[in-house]
């Protein structure tokens, strides 16, 4: 394993560009909007612990979750600024949950006012998965103000569950049914050192399809694979079950592979990651293909309108792929990591900051929602419209955490050698052997593809991944010797002073899927850089008579999305008057079709939509 250490958000300045911007939105919009609505629905409230059987509005399972990653983005906010009235939102929220804290350090809201006396009886009542959420937003708000009053009392929460679990094997279940705690108590261990989170994180990952008491817990579409607990991890090769579920225990097995140095998991890790990857993931970087328990089907089952593509399974999949990228040095993982971020992540949220999907479908055809009444519920279709806040609104929460911590996608570095996954306009100071090297990057990616990246101080090798998807790249190095491609990342060698330019071609590139794919026979897509772009009825009329050319003679246009949106040559079938017609009387003209960024669709109204289109 060749193990490279990740550079934190707040060590890394986001100086300028498209993750700037997105950081701004999030701090001035995001995070008080979805305040706002957790108020208006209750998911504050319920951490008081007040509410009364046959009263209205009862809290569901897992508010606290809900809580959890909006106090986690709250935190990364501080981390950077002073905000008494955020602190205080925040120490409100901690107040509550230390009021209903039991004496034996349980909290959990659901099993305090709805079902008491039923703690840990249910594998799928996500009582771990809210503890997992609460205790990453602990060590966020401890390592953003100092404050341990919150880290203390999930320590105790964790000490409870790791002898209701280990110690005593007195649940009635052995391993979650939603996982979240494993890599929770990976980030525990890491904050406070000590080796009792680590080991219980180890035993639910150990134990996940290995075990006899969550035998026969399956039922319904909660199958095992739903559970990810068919087999024991270590031996599994496939990415199934409900999508986010699968990630985050994935991203678990990551992290306890790196910090046990644990092979065999790692060799499973990867070979998900590749099944997932390679077979089962959208090109927007979405996962999980139905509704059907949220989950992942089989190989080559990608709908394009029904997809489910889940705004968390997004996070959920950078969030494996980053954890992957610091075990090896292989550009797919952070390959993988940008074509989420720009993509099948970013079109979970409004351009005004404010709304979001659940769903990210690739294809919206409003003929099918005319149709609903003759189809009845036999397919239920993703929503056309982001919306503030949903009954289930566990992705809210989790884009303004993600975004507020982008800046740790971007660097890694090991004993002598700092590696730049990501291009943001940024800088970062690194100890490594030779002393402390300050990387900074300037550039306008993806609008652009030229990328500036300066080294001084101490010498550093540079590690710069060559993006998937670049077919032309140039490198000039001042004041350092470039050493060659290892792993999808070209080397170099600097001193003091050193200066690199990269310029990697982004001219449009008409993409195929694989012919496993049949929802994608005979369509392409057009990809700029990391960026898919998509048609929508708005700029384009009646886009399922449209045909790219192959030519495409795209020119950028700047429509206030942060990216460019793309005019190309294309043509308008105009059909030959009748129902049906032979082939060749049917007529067409040339015509220029607009393609915008896919994650900025449906900013301007409901509109028809698709990725991929017909090409002639
Ligand atoms: O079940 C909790 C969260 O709600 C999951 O992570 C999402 O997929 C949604 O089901
Ligand atoms: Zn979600």
């Amino acid at each position: 394993m060749n193990k490279q250490h990740p550079i934190p958000f707040d060590k890394v300045n986001i100086t300028g560009g498209f993750w700037k911007d997105r950081i701004a939105l999030n701090e001035s919009v995001t995070l008080d909007s979805v305040r706002r609505r957790f108020e208006d629905t209750g998911r504050f409230s319920a951490l008081s612990c007040e509410w009364k059987q046959g009263e209205p509005d009862r809290p569901h399972f897992f508010y606290d979750s809900d809580a959890a990653k909006w106090m986690e983005a709250a935190a990364y906010v501080l981390e950077r600024k002073n905000d008494k009235q955020l602190e205080s939102y925040v120490e409100d929220l901690i107040d509550r949950i230390e009021r209903n804290m039991t004496p034996d350090g349980y909290f959990n809201v659901w099993y305090t006012v709805v079902e008491p006396g039923k703690r840990f009886t249910d594998r799928d009542h996500h009582e771990l998965y809210c503890a997992g959420h609460l205790i990453e937003a602990a060590v966020a708000y401890y390592e953003a103000t100092g404050k341990r009053r919150f880290l203390d009392l999930m320590c105790c929460y964790a000490g409870l569950i790791d002898d209701v679990f280990r110690r005593d094997d007195s649940a009635a279940f052995t391993t979650p049914g939603h996982p979240e705690i494993e890599l929770a108590l990976v980030r525990l261990y890491r904050c406070t050192g000590e080796k009792r989170w680590l080991d219980l994180s180890r035993f639910f990952i150990d134990k996940r399809g290995n075990n006899e008491k969550d035998r026969g817990e399956a039922s319904g579409f909660a199958s095992e694979d739903y559970l990810q607990d068919r087999i024991p991890l270590r031996d599994q090769s496939e990415a199934v079950g409900h999508s986010v579920r699968a990630c985050y225990l994935y991203s678990a097995m990551a992290d306890i592979a790196y910090e046990c140095g644990d092979i065999e998991l790692l060799a499973a890790a990867n070979r998900i990651f590749k099944n997932m990857t390679e077979h089962r993931m959208y090109i927007t970087g979405g996962i999980g293909s139905t509704r059907i328990g949220e989950a992942f089907t089989v190989d080559g089952d990608l709908p394009n309108e029904t997809a489910y593509a889940e705004t968390c399974a997004a996070i959920s999949l950078a969030m494996f792929a980053q954890r992957m990228s610091l075990t090896a040095v292989d550009s797919r993982y952070a390959d993988i990591v940008e074509r989420v971020i720009y993509n099948g992540f970013l079109s979970g949220t409004s351009l005004d900051g404010k709304s979001f999907f659940y769903e990210n479908p690739l294809s919206i055809d409003l003929l099918n929602r005319r149709i609903k009444y003759w189809r009845g519920n036999e397919v239920r279709l993703p929503i056309t419209q982001r919306v503030e806040v949903f009954d289930c609104s566990c992705c809210p929460p989790n884009v303004t955490r993600f975004v507020e911590s982008i800046g740790k996608y971007i660097y890694s570095y090991d004993s002598d050698t700092v590696y730049v996954h990501q291009f943001m306009e940024s800088d970062t100071d690194v100890t490594i052997s030779g002393g402390t090297a300050h990387i900074s990057q300037s550039t306008d990616y993806p609008s652009d593809g030229s990328v500036t990246i300066c080294v001084s101080g101490a010498p550093a090798k540079l590690a710069v991944r060559i993006p998937s998807w670049c077919r032309d790249c140039s490198a000039g190095a001042e004041r350092a010797e470039n050493l060659g491609i290892n792993g999808g990342y070209l080397f170099f060698d600097c001193e003091d002073g050193a200066k690199i330019e990269l310029d990697f071609d982004m001219s449009p590139v008409i993409i195929s899927a694989d012919p496993s794919v049949h929802e994608d026979s005979g369509k392409v897509a057009v990809m700029r850089g990391p960026v898919v772009y998509c048609a929508e009825g708005v700029d384009n009329g009646d886009i399922f008579s449209l045909a790219v050319s192959p030519e495409l003679n795209a020119e950028p246009v700047d429509l206030g999305f942060g990216i460019p949106a793309l005019d190309v040559d294309g043509t308008r079938k105009l059909g030959a008057g009748a129902l049906y017609a032979p082939a060749d009387e049917i007529k067409y003209e040339p015509t220029r079709i607009r393609l915008i960024p896919y994650f900025a669709f449906a900013n301007r109204g409901e509109s028809d939509m698709r990725v991929w289109m017909n090409i002639k």
